[in-house]
């Protein structure tokens, strides 16, 4: 058996949390020969129910669970992790201007990129989950100065699987069959889920039944975007079982490798790539070898997909302004 990975979690007793535990520790992340032992971090208010979760993990005797711990303390939580899932954040209040927003999720996030920093293992792979997730990312990105910058992105895959599901509906090819989708931009109604490059059984998805710009511009997009909201209502709750399973998603094919000539979006630090603001946690296509993700290059970029890529690039701008004093 290999030495068991180490795989921290904020806000372990939350929803997502719940999911990401039983998920892990059941092998779905490093695969089934790979134990692991999971650091759960909660605040302190949260911590009996956290006991609740370690008795549950406990109870379920998963064989590749090589050990468990509970706390409310960064250092111990991220000692050596060699994967931080990032999902404890402030939710937004009533009334909360997105910049109150911003600069209370930097008071979690900035002491939590320095608690990686001085203790996590150095070549720590980091997912922010918490909302708003890109500029979380980037927040603990700037407190961690020794850890390499790369390895701080943000979760835009959930959207991505959403994208896949939206299309398979419409066109009745089942989603293992639809390739090349990507989620450019923010974790927010400004992502932009661009079908251009897509392949639907081999052929383009723009010519495939079903699919027209009509349905593209006014259906697949807005639904995409809005799907989390259209969640809440008919769940009374937030998505957690899907956003835990797009967490994986993440992880796994970033640690092992995407598929072939497939992609997956990432929200990863922008190099300048298709002339996005260098330093943003932006989502681009990538692909993912030997534990690094590359951004995919030279795809054409039309005038239409032009104006919405620079939209959401815009509004990262502005939340990386807004949080310029945490940097
Ligand atoms: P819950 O409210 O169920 O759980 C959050 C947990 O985090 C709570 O147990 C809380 O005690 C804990 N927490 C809060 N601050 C903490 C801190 N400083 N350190 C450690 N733990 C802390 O929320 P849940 O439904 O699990 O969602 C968590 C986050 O994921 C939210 O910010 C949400 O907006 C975000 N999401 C992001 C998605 C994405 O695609 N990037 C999709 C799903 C989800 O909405």
């Amino acid at each position: 058996m290999n030495r068991p990975k180490r795989v921290a979690i904020t806000g372990a007793a939350g929803q997502i949390g719940y999911q990401l535990c039983f998920r892990i520790a059941s092998g779905d992340l490093l695969g089934p020969n790979q134990p692991v032992i999971l650091q759960l971090i909660e605040i302190a208010p949260a911590l009996d129910a956290l006991k609740g979760v370690v008795m549950e993990l406990e109870d379920a005797a998963f064989p590749l669970l090589a050990g468990v711990e509970a706390t409310a303390d960064l250092e111990t939580g991220f000692k050596d992790a060699d994967y931080a899932i990032l999902v404890g954040a402030k939710p937004r209040g009533p009334g909360m201007e997105r910049a109150d927003l911003l600069s209370e999720n930097g008071k979690i996030f900035g002491p939590q990129g320095r608690a990686l920093n001085a203790v996590a293992s150095r070549d720590v792979k980091v997912l922010v989950v918490g909302n708003p997730a890109n500029t979380n990312a980037l927040i603990a990105q700037a407190n961690a100065p020794d850890l390499p910058k790369e390895n701080f992105t943000a979760m835009t895959r959930l959207d991505h699987n959403r994208a896949l599901a939206q299309l398979a509906a419409r066109t009745g090819i089942h989603h293992t069959s639809i390739r090349q989708m990507t989620i450019w931009g923010n974790h927010s109604s400004t992502q932009y889920p661009d079908l251009h490059h897509t392949l639907v059984a081999g052929k383009p998805a723009m010519e495939a039944e079903g699919v027209d710009a009509s349905w593209y511009e006014s259906d697949f997009i807005p639904t995409v975007q809005q799907r989390g909201a259209a969640i809440i209502k008919a769940r009374g709750a937030s998505s957690a079982a899907s956003a835990a399973s797009a967490a994986i998603d993440h992880i796994r094919d970033w640690a092992l490798g995407t598929d072939g000539d497939d992609w997956v979006s990432m929200a990863v630090p922008s190099d300048g790539s298709y002339g996005i603001e260098p330093g943003v946690i932006y989502s681009f296509p990538c692909t993912c070898e030997n534990g690094q993700w590359s951004i995919v290059q030279g795809l054409e970029i039309n005038e239409f997909s032009r104006a919405r890529m620079d939209a959401t690039d815009q509004e990262l701008r502005e939340e990386r302004a807004a949080v310029e004093s945490l940097l």
